[in-house]
Formats: structure tokens, sequence, C-alpha cells
């Protein structure tokens, strides 16, 4: 797993398809981190183009809370120290400055109902810079 150096970033791949992509990106408790999905990058859900912040649809309102993170947006970047989910955070397009609560390895995914994985396509590139 690679703990990152102040300053320099570090890119991963995020697969809309996968319930869990693991980074192989360590993060360590106490350290901030940027979390930043560079210019316009899109993945889907079924038909529905997404971005890292992801979409609402008012005729999928009755799902929402099957959501694996009911309260945020259809597809939004989740991020998550552990496989857990008790460390998970919101990272969309970006997240300035993120004081990590654990130590951990970051796994990533689209926010979605657990059974619907099957109709996600497309992936976004990540990339994480430790700040201090
Ligand atoms: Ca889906």
């Amino acid at each position: 797993m690679r703990k990152l150096q102040i300053g320099s970033p570090s890119v991963t791949t995020i697969d809309a398809h996968k319930y869990w992509n693991a980074t192989d990106i360590c993060l360590e408790i106490g350290a901030s981190y940027r979390f930043e999905v560079e210019g316009e990058q899109f993945w889907y859900d079924a038909r529905i183009r997404s971005d890292a912040d992801g979409y609402t649809k008012p005729w999928l309102h009755w799902a929402e809370m099957f959501r694996r993170k009911p309260n945020e947006n259809w597809f939004s970047l989740i991020g998550n120290i552990g496989q857990s989910g008790e460390q998970e955070f919101l990272i969309g397009k970006k997240l300035e400055n993120y004081k990590a609560t654990s130590s951990g390895e970051l796994f990533c995914y689209a926010n979605d109902v657990p059974i619907m994985y099957f109709n996600n396509h497309g992936a976004l590139i990540l990339t994480i810079t430790r700040l201090s």
C-alpha cells in the first residue's frame, strides 16, 4: 500500500461498476488530503450520465433511502477508510481539505443501491494530494 508524500499527487481509477474500488493508497490518521476529479469526467448509471458530484432524478426519489449513502446524490463519489462503512465521506468532484479520522486503505465507490451495480459503467480518475 502506498503512503503519500506531502505535495506529491497520486492518481487512482474509480470504476462505477465496482462495489468497492481498492486504491492501494493508505490514508494516515491526522493527515490532511485534497481529492479532485479533474476536468470533465463522467460515469454512467445505465444511460444516465453523471459526474463525481452525482445526480438527482424526481422519479428515483422513492429509492433514495436504499442507497449506500442515502443522503448523498446518485453516483456521487464516496470515499471510505477500509470497508466497514463507518468512515465514509463524500468526495464529489472536489474535497479540498479532508483530515483522516483513522488510518487505513482508501476505498471508493459510486453511490448506488447495493444490488444495482450491474448496470454501471465508466470510470473516473481521482487525484489525491497529501497536504500536511
Ligand atoms: Ca446502477
